[in-house]
């Protein structure tokens, strides 16, 4: 391998190799490994959903670093629908990131605080020591949220009960790929029962810790120059050695629509994986494209496009019903050779 402090393009096993796992792998692995056991045992397929962007910091004191434009809704949102179809989810997000159910009631959309009153309490009920209560007061909801917020309350605590969720988190792109390659070397004993659903907004650059300035870079000298280096493209070990049955689905962004296949098409080359998903910046909550090899056809692709349907809300409801189809079909494949 080259020097690290020269490389401009790592490969993942250099890379992770001279880069740091985060302190908290060793026990979200634990954590994985009691899931999916549990899991396999009950016959359930799991699917890892990654959600919302990675940061790439700039120093090792970390004052700054960049950032990108992901909330999570497309992780957060299809999570649900991975529950709802009956799939065990490891939902791998950024930290501070949309989750599957509190994201109803998100702090910029939706506050919390808005759909609650002060209202009196009822004299007739034991009253607890230090409670609000004591004042004559308790919090309700406004009876126009009761609904949404019940729904959604039953949907959250069914998937407590059935214990189908756990949650990760991650910041930097560097905790993004350590803990990738840990949960998919986890999941690889469940075979095709694996689905990986990859959303998360992954940097495709990052300041390796040996190039980083210990402390925060100062001022005083002009301006700011700073060179990165190449994010390792992880699809391919991905696919060839962590887990080389799992369904694998990535997802291609791209701000200019001309793009959005062709590219898609080379991801699918170069990695062989099952499927891309090509979403435009703007559209993507009204249409993505499905992207496949298809041996029959003329230039050995085929391409599907799914679009919200009139009266629906969420895209994610149309993707995912597709994908457990799909899913359905490749492990029964499996079990025809
Ligand atoms: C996506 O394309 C996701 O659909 C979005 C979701 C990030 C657009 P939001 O969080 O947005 O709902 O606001 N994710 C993957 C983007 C990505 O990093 N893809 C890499 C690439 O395009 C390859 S894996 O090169």
């Amino acid at each position: 391998m080259s020097t690290p402090g020269t490389q401009t393009t790592f490969s993942a096993e250099d890379y992770f190799r001279t880069q740091h796992p985060p302190p908290t792998l060793e026990h979200d692995v634990e954590k994985v490994r009691a899931f999916v056991t549990r899991h396999r045992e009950e016959g359930r397929p799991v699917v890892l959903v990654t959600s919302g962007g990675t940061t790439v910091p700039l120093e090792r004191n970390v004052v700054r670093f960049l950032d990108n434009f992901s909330a999570g809704t497309r992780g957060a949102t299809s999570a649900e629908y991975f529950l709802q179809a009956g799939y065990a989810v490891i939902f791998m997000h950024r930290q501070f990131s949309l989750q599957p159910f509190s994201r109803h009631f998100s702090h910029s959309t939706n506050p919390f605080l808005e759909f609650l009153e002060i209202g009196p309490s009822n004299p007739m009920s034991p009253i607890e020591p230090g409670s609000a209560s004591e004042e004559g007061e308790t919090v309700k909801v406004l009876p126009s949220m009761r609904k949404e917020l019940l729904t959604v309350l039953r949907q959250y605590h069914a998937v407590q009960r059935a214990g189908t969720l756990l949650t990760l988190n991650f910041v930097t792109v560097d905790d993004y790929l350590f803990m990738l390659r840990a949960v998919a070397q986890e999941l690889e004993p469940l075979g095709r029962r694996a689905m990986f659903y990859l959303a998360a907004a992954v940097s495709d650059f990052f300041l390796p810790t040996q190039k980083m300035s210990e402390h925060k870079i100062q001022s005083g000298k002009g301006s700011l120059q700073i060179e990165m280096d190449q994010v390792p493209k992880i699809l391919k070990p991905l696919r060839d050695y962590w887990t080389p049955e799992g369904f694998i689905v990535s997802f291609k962004l791209e701000t200019d629509p001309s793009l959005l296949i062709p590219k898609a098409r080379q991801a699918l080359e170069r990695y062989g994986h099952k499927l891309v998903i090509g979403n435009d910046l703007y559209r993507r909550k009204f249409e993505v494209v499905f992207v496949e090899k298809d041996a029959d056809s003329k230039d050995g692709f085929r391409e599907t496009w799914v679009r919200l349907p009139e009266g629906k809300t969420e895209i994610e409801e149309e993707m995912i019903k597709k994908l457990v189809e799909m899913h359905a079909a490749w492990k029964e494949e499996k079990g025809r050779t």
